[in-house]
């Protein structure tokens, strides 16, 4: 038993779990009438209920007990004032100073990081006017029309998701495009429809080290001095994104096409740095400026709401509820927004990725759960999917429904559906349909007496599912900011909950070292590498021959 499973707030839920373990979203509502606006509460203008979940006061009054326990504001305090809280790697978690008001000063090392942060932001902004307005242009002379992310990971899937949901915002003459995998089928098409002379590439690499991107932005550099007949052609179609600036002076771009940052941005946390430029170029910099106002908001909320009403607390608990209590495995985000179709893939690198660990702070063994599987797509396509497991399967499944009150179109019938589909299926998961109300409609249908015990047993939905319902008024740049910078802190309380690091990444530097070792091996006439175990030698060989 760890320190940990062994608490006094661990145990005291442990006991109250068993006791309303079995009690129904039903009971819940019907013993409270006014349950939906006393555990409805609102933070960064992002409006959340939390009643739809398995949890009473008792409950709520234990896991703020765990919080303090667990010191989750001591944590949430030592990251904003830029402790070096990642210890593997020796390093601040400073996201939140990305969006700190530029005038309140932050010392990482003894040096102020908001002058630098104001300056990378500036340049930024003058690059991007420059490039929308059609003064920056290409190596020819023409006005640049598409603009094409190479970054992977942390470098990717940020700013790819943030640009989609601020769609209604992007330029209509300038197409951002963002690249990620190392397999040329990514890549290969999109250059296939692209223009040379009206291209321009942003390599977004912390490291510049990372051989998908590097070995994308070789093939982009040779298509576009191939197509254009002037290697010097590079300087005026690439930029660089990177703490590294000797890789990106080796690749041969000029130290003021670099937008820097630094090691105390994470990767999964950088879109707010300059890995966001590509965002910043499709939505301009006013968009991006309202971005980081929304996420500054939610730090403020994060900072300043009591643990009470606080949304990344009562998000990180329930979730911690269910995964150390329940033994639910995964978690499902489900925005009734197909802008935010990315939002699940990014969310998958910044919970999994963070808090997938299973040693402690002090580097023992874990004997708890820690993060579950975050997966999920837009509504209401998923409903056509696998809601069926969620309504009708053995597995308990908590999630998120995400949904804007005010659409960007014009269409009401189209908004009305999307939220009235997103309203049902919460409801239908709590409440469910007991077996006696499925009988009492089949017999109103006339089903002969024969039919209705299968098809009753087949029509009945337990429901019990837990759900969050996240409200914003429209998605415009604000509300994406919050809602990101919620998820962002969410996994900072989980991390002090499971006592975990979240901000190394060790499982990706291993994946990232392998296939450099088993690259050299595939090469025709390699000889084979010392100590592989006998399966990957042998598929090394099928490969090779
Ligand atoms: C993020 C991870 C990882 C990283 C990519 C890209 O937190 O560390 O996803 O972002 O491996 O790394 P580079 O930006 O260094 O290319």
């Amino acid at each position: 038993m760890s320190a940990l499973t062994d608490s006094p707030a661990w145990k005291a839920l442990a006991a109250h779990q068993r006791t309303i373990a079995t009690r129904h979203l039903r009971e819940w509502f019907a013993a409270e009438p006014g349950r939906a606006a006393h555990h409805s509460f609102e933070g960064a203008g992002v409006f959340a209920d939390f009643s739809k979940h398995r949890m009473d006061d008792t409950t709520l009054d234990l896991l703020h007990r765990f919080a303090l326990q667990q010191d989750v504001v001591g944590w949430r305090d030592r990251m904003f004032a830029g402790e070096k809280i990642n210890t593997t790697e020796g390093r601040a978690a400073l996201h939140t100073a990305l969006r700190r008001p530029p005038s309140m000063p932050l010392q990482v090392d003894g040096v102020d990081v908001m002058p630098a942060v104001a300056g990378v932001l500036g340049r930024m902004r003058g690059f991007c006017e420059a490039v929308r307005s059609g003064e920056r242009r290409g190596h020819t002379g023409r006005r640049f029309t598409d603009v094409v992310n190479l970054g992977i990971g942390g470098s990717d899937l940020g700013p790819a998701m943030v640009t989609d949901a601020l769609q209604p915002y992007t330029s209509a003459t300038l197409r951002v495009h963002h690249v990620s995998n190392v397999d040329a089928a990514d890549l290969v098409p999109r250059l296939a429809v692209l223009d040379p002379e009206t291209t321009l590439f942003i390599i977004c690499s912390k490291t510049f080290t990372t051989i998908e991107t590097i070995t994308n932005a070789d093939t982009a550099r040779q298509w576009l001095v191939a197509a254009l007949g002037d290697p010097r052609a590079t300087g005026a179609h690439f930029v660089a994104v990177s703490t590294n600036l000797e890789g990106t002076r080796q690749f041969g771009i000029d130290p003021e096409n670099v937008f820097g940052f630094w090691d105390w941005t994470g990767g999964r946390f950088s879109l707010w740095s300059a890995v966001g430029l590509s965002v910043m170029l499709a939505a301009g910099p006013e968009a991006f400026d309202e971005l980081l106002a929304g996420a500054r908001a939610m730090d403020e909320h994060f900072l300043q709401a009591p643990l009470e009403r606080n949304l990344p607390v009562r998000m990180g608990l329930l979730g911690a509820w269910y995964t150390n209590f329940f033994a639910a495995t995964s978690h499902a985000v489900l925005p009734y927004d197909q802008r935010l179709q990315r939002l699940p893939a990014h969310l998958q690198q910044l919970e999994m990725e963070s808090n997938g660990k299973s040693v402690d702070r002090q580097g023992r063994r874990v004997d708890y759960a820690t993060c579950p599987i975050l997966w999920g797509s837009p509504g209401t396509n998923g409903q056509h999917a696998f809601y069926q497991l969620l309504h009708q399967g053995t597995l308990l499944v908590p999630s998120d429904f995400i949904v804007a009150r005010q659409p960007h179109h014009a269409d009401p019938l189209h908004h009305r559906l999307l939220v009235a589909n997103c309203l049902a299926q919460t409801e239908a998961l709590a409440f469910g349909k007991t077996e006696s109300e499925a009988r009492a409609e089949l017999a109103q249908r006339g089903t002969s007496d024969d039919r209705t015990d299968l098809l009753a047993a087949n029509q009945t939905f337990a429901g019990n599912q837990p759900t969050t319902t996240l409200m914003v008024e429209r998605l415009d740049p604000r509300a994406v900011g919050a809602l990101v910078a919620l998820y962002e802190h969410k996994v900072l309380v989980q991390s002090a909950l499971w006592n975990i690091n979240p901000f190394d990444q060790w499982g990706v530097e291993l994946g990232k070292k392998l296939a450099l070792r088993i690259g050299t091996g595939l090469l025709p006439g390699a000889v084979t590498i010392e100590g592989m175990d006998g399966s990957t030698r042998a598929l090394i060989d099928r490969f090779r021959t």
